[in-house]
């Protein structure tokens, strides 16, 4: 026992050496594939929903036979969006690769399914890429989000089925996306191939988390979100001069446009679907009406 005392502690000499080293020559990559139904990072709720967590479940059927997966769902408050971030440190250029089962479902209403970017838990904005595949109107969205738009999304993007490289699935299933960020220029691929008209602005948060997210749309209902293979990979730390989250802003130039299938929980209750014009004004002040015939 005396013996091997010292070498137990040489061993972990070298290794603290080794490893300042190695976190040098290369930047940290974050992965979870939900070995056997537990996960390798941490994941966090996102505060201003409804405190729904990812989860690490045991499946079988997973993408890389592993036997995982990571699940989110909005039972705790069924119908309304959650979201769950990977505990990294928040990033500003990036790139994020998962793969994600994207339901479908008949008519107008169903659960989508997607990845978010720049994730600001203190502020409580966020983007997101989706897969909503109702078979009425499958598309995939960018969309911007969150408390700064009264939790109604800002559409910058929207592919339709002749847009998504291989159709619109007619069943569910396991699909790639991809999502690269450089200089507040978010890029995205589906299935490994670029989604046209990129690279999009997405400048109104300045960095943050990344993590999945689930909704319903056109109504109550459960969602679902899964993942696997979830990996990030920050680059170029210590680019920007930003400590941190800062403060959103939003874009310039003035924006106007309709939000629709939108709802809010608040302390008087629910409110139902409905259409709201929205204006970016000149001095970047964000602002909806009350409903969709309602001027400003
Ligand atoms: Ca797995």
């Amino acid at each position: 026992m005396k013996k091997s005392l010292p070498v137990f502690l040489i061993l972990i000499a070298i290794s603290m050496l080794q490893a300042p080293a190695g976190a040098a020559g290369r930047q940290r990559e974050y992965r979870d594939t939900f070995p056997g139904g537990k996960a390798q990072m941490h994941w966090m709720f996102f505060p201003f929903f409804n405190k729904d967590n990812l989860k690490a479940v045991k499946d079988e059927a997973d993408t890389d036979g592993d036997g995982g997966v990571g699940v989110l769902t909005n039972d705790n408050m069924g119908g309304f969006a959650s979201l769950s971030y990977l505990v990294a440190k928040p990033v500003q250029n990036f790139e994020l690769s998962a793969m994600l089962y994207c339901p479908v479902t008949e008519g107008k209403k169903g659960p989508l399914a997607g990845l978010a970017f720049f994730i600001d838990p203190m502020e409580g904005d966020f983007y997101r890429v989706v897969c909503d595949f109702k078979k009425d109107e499958p598309t995939i969205s960018l969309a911007f989000v969150g408390r700064s738009t009264l939790d109604y999304p800002v559409y910058i993007k929207f592919w339709g089925a002749d847009e998504m490289p291989g159709g619109a699935p007619q069943k569910a299933g396991w699909h790639r996306i991809e999502i690269t960020l450089d200089d507040y220029k978010a890029k995205i691929y589906w299935d490994g191939q670029l989604l046209d008209g990129g690279p999009f602005q997405t400048d109104n948060i300045r960095k943050g988390y990344v993590g999945v997210y689930a909704n319903f749309v056109g109504g109550l209902g459960k969602a679902k979100a899964m993942v696997d293979e979830f990996v990030l990979k920050p680059e170029g730390e210590g680019i920007s001069a930003s400590k941190g989250i800062v403060p959103l802003t939003l874009h310039s130039e003035k924006q106007t446009g309709t939000l629709c299938h939108s709802r809010k929980l608040s302390a008087s209750g629910i409110f139902p679907a409905v259409s709201h014009k929205f204006e970016i004004n000149d001095q970047g002040r964000f602002r909806t009406s009350r409903n969709d015939k309602e001027s400003f």
